[in-house]
């Protein structure tokens, strides 16, 4: 796990080097404080789980991680765009991110809501620009970020609690099969997404590595299926020690959660067994899936 560490660590300052950069240097004649409310958010202390599943997968199948540092960096641009999005008014309505005062909080709504808008473009243009070969990678991100993918499973989760009205068809009469969907879209595509992003850009430099899609996306989807489960299970213990602050959403006709459905047994044991599918299909990959099976244990022993 030492090794891991490393491995996490120097990525992830890699991708905050990159988009430093771009900031300050490509961004000419954008207003000062739509790029300090862009920077505010990006270095606001995420994770960077996404930008890490995009080296792991290129390293898995053997190609050039400097090659993913764009991809790594489009992806996180977008989860950032996404959290500003979340925590506004008009949907979760939180004051707090990462411990810090949201977006909307420091700079108000309508800055906020350009800085997403703004890093949401963003994103795009570093792929155009630096896979300007194959449009691959532009596709694989807008399907995890859109009307498919992450915006689609937002829209879901606010039919599910209520917040948006009279489209009861899109409902799934199953609450189970309802949840599956709205967490494979609106939290695993981008993760998907990401794996993805990692194949298209090693197959800019290897050829015949289409029979390991396969293997990656099911991986993708289960890690995609575990971050959601365990993120309510962490949700319920935080809820217990903040004696249950509400949320605008927990608010509305209650939130749809995996432990809210079957109980916190079996939501563990459904984490477990997306745990071991996503460890399985990388089995493939030898030793070079290390950081892809680093990545789903980090996630499996989460604590926070
Ligand atoms: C507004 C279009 C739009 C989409 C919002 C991702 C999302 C969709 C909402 C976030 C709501 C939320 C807290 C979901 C739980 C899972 C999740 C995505 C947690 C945050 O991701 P981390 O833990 O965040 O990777 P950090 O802070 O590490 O970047």
């Amino acid at each position: 796990m030492a090794n891991f560490q490393e491995w996490a660590k120097s990525h992830q300052q890699s991708v905050e080097e990159y988009l430093q950069v771009w900031l300050s240097d490509q961004l000419n004649g954008a207003p000062k404080i739509l790029k300090e409310a862009m920077l505010y958010s990006l270095m606001a202390g995420g994770k960077r789980v996404r930008p890490l599943l995009v080296f792991a997968a290129v390293e898995a199948l053997g190609g050039n991680s400097h090659q993913a540092l764009p991809a790594a960096a489009a992806v996180e641009c977008v989860h950032t765009y996404s959290l500003i999005h979340d925590d506004l008014p008009a949907m979760d309505d939180d004051d707090l991110r990462r411990g810090k005062p949201t977006s909307h909080k420091v700079f108000g709504e309508a800055l906020a809501i350009l800085a997403g808008d703004a890093l949401l473009t963003l994103a795009f243009e570093i792929l155009a620009k630096d896979y300007s070969s194959n449009p691959a990678p532009v596709l694989a991100l807008a399907l995890g970020a859109g009307p498919i993918g992450m915006v689609g499973g937002q829209v879901l989760d606010l039919i599910a609690d209520g917040q948006i009205a009279d489209a009861e068809c899109d409902r799934d009469k199953n609450d189970q099969l309802f949840l599956k969907n709205i967490q494979t879209r609106k939290t695993g595509a981008l993760f998907l997404a990401s794996v993805r992003l990692g194949y298209e850009v090693a197959c800019l430099e290897m050829s015949q590595i289409e029979e390991y899609w396969q293997n990656l996306e099911i991986y993708g989807n289960s890690f995609g299926q575990a971050f959601q489960i365990t993120d309510d299970l962490l949700d319920l213990h935080s809820d217990e020690q903040t004696a249950g602050k509400k949320t605008k959403k927990d608010a509305g006709r209650g939130k749809l959660t995996y432990p809210g459905l079957i109980g916190i047994e079996q939501s563990e044991l459904e984490a477990e067994k997306h745990f071991n599918r996503g460890l399985k299909a990388i089995e493939v990959f030898g030793e070079k899936a290390s950081p892809l099976k680093d990545l789903l244990l980090a996630l499996r022993n989460r604590k926070k």
